[in-house]
């Protein structure tokens, strides 16, 4: 069994403004971009939620709705930095750590684990910690598997900790809205309540044909997730496995400048990725679907490794080639990179819309 724990700071960019100024301490305080610019709200302090501010709400609802807010422009640095001292913090407890996000990350805390020390108290230390040596809050959740830790660290914000008792993660979940659960957008879930199904113990009791039926193989996933069932392993940046990215035709088809085409709008975006994160890639992996829906991949081994778009490119053009045919439709491209040289990890920046 693991014990696996997510970490999750507190209406992180606001929190960081309210401890690096303490006047700003106990004020309604919103970090984004400005209202005459149409900005929005990165983050809110919970004083501001008191108002019903929201990240991703017009900076100008905002106002509207707490006319004596304080907005500050986002200080980027400055949480990249918080965030490698939290993420160092976490190594030291763990080498198993995956950074989902600036403020966010899983934790596998097997090793540490002893009778004397329980997961929620190698939890508790960790906000301990967080607090004495970064003047800041987490929320934690502990599970034995990643989407019941994320979905308990979220449940007792701020500085919460929740903990889902081995052998519990069905029952946790279950009185839990369905939206909570990974990969089920605002859509699924509408689809879902229109079927009568509102809560995951609802979700966990339909068949797997009723879901498959319904959402394909998201379906599946679903029904596992919902069942407490979830072996994906923490991953850090250094085992990290694959870098991809696939696409469905708009219409099936066999025209090679069209294929040839999208393949190389895939490669720039998997060569973008390596190069901003330093990752070489050992092997270029193409996927194919066919109009009949047959799946396969083909891939090149590349010794000397590849780094940038023209590298993943030129061996992805050229597998595509050799499986073009006159009337050979197809529906889906992807392309990957894969086998990583080791590199230090990095968390990813957060989406970040509309700031200044
Ligand atoms: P979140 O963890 O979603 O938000 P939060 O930390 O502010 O609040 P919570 O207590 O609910 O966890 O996102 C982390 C940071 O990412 C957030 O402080 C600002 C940034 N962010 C954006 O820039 N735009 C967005 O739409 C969201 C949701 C977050
Ligand atoms: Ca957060």
């Amino acid at each position: 069994m693991r014990h696996i724990l997510h970490a999750d700071f507190d209406a992180f960019y606001a929190s960081v403004e309210q401890r690096d100024d303490p006047r700003l301490r106990g004020r309604p305080l919103v970090v984004g971009g400005r209202p005459e610019d149409r900005g929005v709200v990165a983050s809110a302090s919970y004083e501001a939620r008191r108002f019903g501010i929201r990240s991703a709400m017009p900076m100008r609802t905002a106002f509207e709705r707490c006319p004596r807010l304080i907005r500050l422009a986002p200080r980027f640095e400055r949480y990249a930095e918080v965030s490698r001292a939290v993420m160092d913090i976490f190594r030291s407890i763990t080498p198993l750590v995956e950074p989902l996000s600036l403020d966010e990350a899983y934790l596998d805390v097997t090793g540490s684990v002893t009778q004397a020390l329980p997961p929620a108290r190698v939890a508790s230390d960790l906000k301990g910690r967080v607090r004495t040596e970064l003047g800041l809050t987490i929320s934690v959740g502990v599970a034995t598997s990643k989407s019941a830790a994320k979905i308990a660290s979220d449940l007792d914000k701020p500085d919460g900790l929740t903990v889902v008792p081995p052998g519990a993660e069905r029952e946790f979940l279950a009185p839990l809205p369905v939206g909570r659960l990974w990969g089920v957008g605002p859509k699924t879930a509408a689809i879902l309540e229109h079927e009568g199904i509102h809560r995951i113990g609802q979700l966990a009791e339909r068949t797997d044909e009723w879901l498959v039926g319904r959402f394909g193989r998201m379906g599946e996933h679903m029904s596992r997730l919902a069942r407490g069932e979830d072996r994906r392993e923490v991953e850090t940046a250094r085992a990290r496995k694959s870098v991809s990215a696939e696409t469905t035709l708009a219409q099936d088809s066999d025209d090679p400048e069209e294929l040839i085409e999208l393949v190389g709008r895939l490669s720039q975006r998997v060569g973008g990725h390596l190069s901003s994160r330093g990752l070489h890639a050992r092997t270029v992996r193409l996927k194919l679907r066919l109009a009949d829906f047959t799946t396969f991949t083909r891939q090149k081994a590349v010794p000397e490794g590849v780094d940038d778009s023209m590298g993943v490119e030129a061996v992805a053009v050229a597998l595509l080639r050799s499986e073009l045919a006159p009337g050979r439709l197809f529906r889906l491209v992807g392309v990957g990179a894969v086998g990583f040289d080791p590199v230090e990890d990095e968390p990813i920046q957060p989406r970040l819309v509309g700031l200044d």
